[in-house]
C-alpha cells in the first residue's frame, strides 16, 4: 500500500523547508495536510490515495485543454529521444518564438528563460539598461515572482504566509521599488512627479491573479500607457498567467492595451518550466549578445520544453473558439456558484474574466489589495475543505485565482456548482 500525503508530508518536512517546493502547497492558509498528487487526467486530479477531484487550479493556469493534453503528450516524448538538452539552439526555438511574436499584439523579439520569475527579474533589468533609469513602480497585491525587487507588497504565497515584504531584501533593493495600488492612477502620477526622470518601468499584471482575481477599472490601463508615453517609461505587462489563457494574444489583447514589454510563462511552456520576456525590438536589442544587459541560461530553450510549448501554443493558434468555449465555462460556473451565495444571504464578491475567477467573502466589490484583504480568509479555509470533501480541488488561498479548462464538460460544471451549493448549505447550517 502507498504511503498517505499525511505520512508523505511528515517525512517530506524533515528534507525540505515546510515539506513543499513552493509555499502556498503547504495548505496553510486553509488548514490540514496538503495532498499529494500522483497523476491527473483531463479535468481530474487523483492522490496518492486514490482519491479524485475535480479540480480548478490547472497548474496554475497552463493546462487550458485539461491535464496530460495528448498532443503535448507526444511531442514531449518524440523530443526525449533526441536528448533532452543541447545547450545549443534548435529549430523549434525559432518556431516557438515566431509563433509568439505573431499571437502577442506588442511582441516583436522574445527572448525564452525558465521561469515567470526569470521573465520579470530579466524584463526590469532590460527596462533598466533601456532607459538608465533605476527606479520601478509595482502595484500593491500584484506578484512578479520572487526576485528581491518584487518582494514588497507581494501577493500570492508572499500575502497567504503573511510575507509581503521578505527578510533577505536588502534596503537598497527595496527603496528602488516604489509602490502604488492597484487602479488607482492619481497615486502613479503622484510617484511619477516626487521621482522626476528616475523611473524606468512599470511592472503590473494587467488582469492581477495573485490577490486573488481583480479587475482593472475603465481607463486604469490606457491610463497608465498614457503616463509612460509622457515620461518614457517602459510599461511592463506581466502576462504569465493571463497570457495565452484569455486570448491567444492575452490580457493585452483582449482589453486593447499594448505595453513596451510583456512577460510570458507557465502555457508557452504546455506545463514545463518555461517562461519569456519580450516586447519591442528596439528595447530587446539591448539585450546580450547584441546589446549590454546580461542574461542567459543553460537550459533557456530547452528542447523538451520548447516542443510541450510549441504544440501548446500551435493548438491554440489552430482553435481560436477556444476562447469563447473557456468564456461560456466561466459564466456558467460563476453564475451557478452566485445563485448560491444570494440564496445563503453571506456577504460574497465574485470577479471573473473568460476561464478566470475568484469568489470573495466580503460584500465590497474587490478592486485591489486592500478590498481583497477584506474578505473573510477564516470562512475560507473552511470552504476549501469542504470543498475537497465534495470532491472539488480549489486553490489553496483566497489569494489566487481559479483557472478553468476546456476538459471541464457539462456534467462536471454541474458537479462544481452542486459541491459548492452543499458547502455553503454545511458552512451555514
Ligand atoms: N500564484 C502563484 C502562481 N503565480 C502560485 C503558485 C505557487 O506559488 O506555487
Amino acid at each position: 500500500m502507498s504511503k498517505t500525503s499525511a505520512k508523505l508530508f511528515a517525512e517530506a518536512q524533515k528534507y525540505i523547508p515546510g515539506g513543499v517546493n513552493s509555499p502556498v502547497r503547504a495548505f496553510k492558509a486553509v488548514g490540514g495536510n496538503p495532498l499529494f498528487i500522483k497523476k491527473a487526467k483531463g479535468p481530474y486530479l487523483q492522490d496518492v490515495e486514490g482519491r479524485k477531484y475535480i479540480e480548478l487550479i490547472n497548474s496554475w493556469g497552463p493546462m487550458l485543454f485539461g491535464h496530460a493534453f495528448e498532443p503535448v503528450e507526444k511531442a514531449v516524448k518524440k523530443a526525449m529521444k533526441r536528448s533532452p538538452s543541447f545547450g545549443a539552439p534548435t529549430a523549434l526555438e525559432v518556431r516557438i518564438a515566431q509563433l509568439i511574436c505573431e499571437l502577442v499584439p506588442s511582441i516583436e523579439k522574445v527572448r525564452m528563460v525558465n521561469s515567470g520569475t526569470e521573465a520579470t527579474m530579466s524584463a526590469i533589468r532590460v527596462a533598466r539598461g533601456y532607459t538608465g533609469k533605476d527606479k520601478i513602480i509595482k502595484m500593491e497585491g500584484c506578484y512578479h515572482g520572487h526576485g528581491d525587487s518584487f518582494l514588497i507588497a507581494a501577493g500570492s504565497g508572499a500575502i497567504t504566509m503573511g510575507e509581503p515584504n521578505s527578510p533577505g531584501v536588502t534596503k537598497g533593493t527595496a527603496q528602488d521599488t516604489l509602490l502604488a495600488p492597484y487602479n488607482d492612477l492619481e497615486a502613479v502620477k503622484k510617484l511619477i512627479a516626487a521621482n522626476p526622470d528616475q523611473i524606468a518601468a512599470i511592472i503590473l499584471e494587467p488582469i492581477p491573479g495573485n490577490m486573488g482575481l481583480v479587475l482593472p477599472q475603465e481607463d486604469y490601463l490606457e491610463g497608465l500607457r498614457a503616463l509612460c508615453d509622457a515620461h518614457k517609461i517602459v510599461l511592463i505587462f506581466d502576462e504569465v498567467m493571463t497570457g495565452f489563457r484569455l486570448a491567444a494574444g492575452g490580457a493585452q489583447e483582449r482589453l486593447g492595451v499594448t505595453p513596451d514589454l510583456t512577460t510570458l510563462g507557465k502555457i508557452i511552456g504546455g506545463g514545463m518550466p518555461v517562461g519569456a520576456y519580450g516586447g519591442k525590438a528596439e528595447i530587446m536589442d539591448f539585450v546580450s549578445p547584441v546589446g549590454p544587459v546580461y542574461q542567459a541560461g543553460t537550459l533557456s530553450g530547452n528542447p523538451i520544453a520548447m516542443a510541450a510549448g510549441y504544440t501548446m501554443l500551435k493548438h491554440i493558434a489552430e482553435h481560436p473558439d477556444v476562447y469563447s468555449h473557456l468564456d461560456a465555462i466561466g459564466e456558467e460556473i460563476t453564475d451557478g456558484i452566485g445563485e448560491v451565495m444570494q440564496a445563503s444571504g453571506l456577504p460574497y464578491s465574485i470577479n471573473q474574466i473568460g476561464s478566470m475567477y475568484s469568489l470573495f467573502f466580503t460584500e465590497k466589490e474587490v478592486t485591489d489589495f486592500e478590498s481583497a484583504k477584506g474578505s473573510n480568509t477564516e470562512f475560507f479555509g473552511k470552504y476549501f475543505q469542504a470543498m475537497l470533501k465534495h470532491g472539488v480541488y480549489l486553490a489553496p488561498s483566497q489569494f489566487e485565482s481559479l483557472f478553468l479548462s476546456t476538459a471541464l464538460k457539462p456534467k462536471h460544471i454541474k458537479a462544481i456548482i452542486k459541491a459548492h451549493k452543499h458547502s455553503i448549505e454545511e458552512l451555514t447550517n
